[in-house]
């Protein structure tokens, strides 16, 4: 998982109202309704469920350290589908006793390597790499449609991309995987469903619904888009070159954090509720 820097986030805050009309435009629904479909829940079930919520979001130091607006970035989409989010002023576990007395029912926290969302009363978790495999894979969906019987092509076979594989084969789709690392990619050989493609381009010559997830740049480029294209790219940095982003950009879902962050609260509460994801 790539670490955000504050540039990659400076500007979500203020453009969360645009990106959500973009993502209505391309899907069908907004941010809300994208991470309900991705916990496998109804809009209005999410929203309840959201209402009762009491976040905690506690920035962490260890390792690197803060990145600067992560955690008032991560209050604001929060805040944005409708919880009760708050960044405490204290840090680290000192953060983590002033979200307990204020009474948090959740407490999202993000070191170098895991960034989670838990639920104090269920002790359930929502992990940001598997709920954003989940969110922008449900985008996908939306976006095409239907993809029951269609080909979905995945670049990335990290924590993001294996989580919407099995996202795209629980909707009824055929996946045609790829990731220059062969350990990566044997991990799914067997994996009913899955078709392991020799390399980027066989991969992506199997179909024009592209998930991309790896950390490459450039892994997806003008020649391998059309205007039947359709792209969900969580990868950072963005994998879909320059060139094809100024021609086929409307064909593409992508952010830096608000899809995953948004997915994380819906996957958290579906499991809080008993719901297993699928
Ligand atoms: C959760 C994000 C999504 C993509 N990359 C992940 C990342 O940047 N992780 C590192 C987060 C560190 C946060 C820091 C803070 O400000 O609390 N510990």
């Amino acid at each position: 998982m790539s670490r955000l820097t504050p540039q990659d986030i400076e500007h979500v805050k203020a453009m969360l109202k645009k990106h959500d009309e973009e993502l209505r435009a391309q899907t069908g629904t907004g941010l809300l309704g994208i991470a309900a479909e991705a916990a496998g829940l109804s809009e209005s079930q999410l929203a309840a469920m959201v209402a009762e919520t009491r976040i905690g979001v506690v920035p962490l130091t260890t390792g690197l350290g803060i990145i600067s607006g992560f955690s008032d970035t991560v209050q604001a989409i929060l805040s944005f589908v409708g919880a009760d989010a708050f960044v405490t002023a204290a840090t680290d576990v000192a953060g983590i006793n002033e979200a307990m007395a204020a009474g948090v029912k959740q407490i999202f926290m993000a070191d170098d390597l895991t960034c989670s969302l838990m639920d104090l009363q269920t002790r359930c978790t929502a992990d940001n790499g598997i709920a954003t495999g989940r969110g922008f894979g449900a985008a996908l969906a939306l976006a095409a449609k239907d993809i029951k019987g269609k080909k979905v092509v995945v670049l990335g076979a990290g924590p993001v991309g294996r989580s919407a594989v099995y996202f795209f084969l629980s909707k009824g789709a055929e996946v045609v995987l790829y990731d220059k690392n062969p350990v990566c990619l044997a991990r799914m050989k067997d994996v009913p469903g899955v078709t392991l493609a020799a390399d980027g381009s066989e991969a992506l010559a199997a179909g024009n619904l592209y998930f991309e997830a790896t950390t490459a740049r450039d892994t997806i480029t003008m020649a391998d888009m059309s205007e039947d294209t359709i792209a969900s790219a969580p990868g950072i940095p963005l994998g879909i070159s320059d060139d094809a982003m100024k021609k086929y950009g409307q064909q593409v879902i992508q952010d830096p954090l608000e899809l995953g962050v948004a997915s994380m609260l819906s996957c958290l509460l579906a499991k809080a509720a008993g719901k297993a994801l699928k």
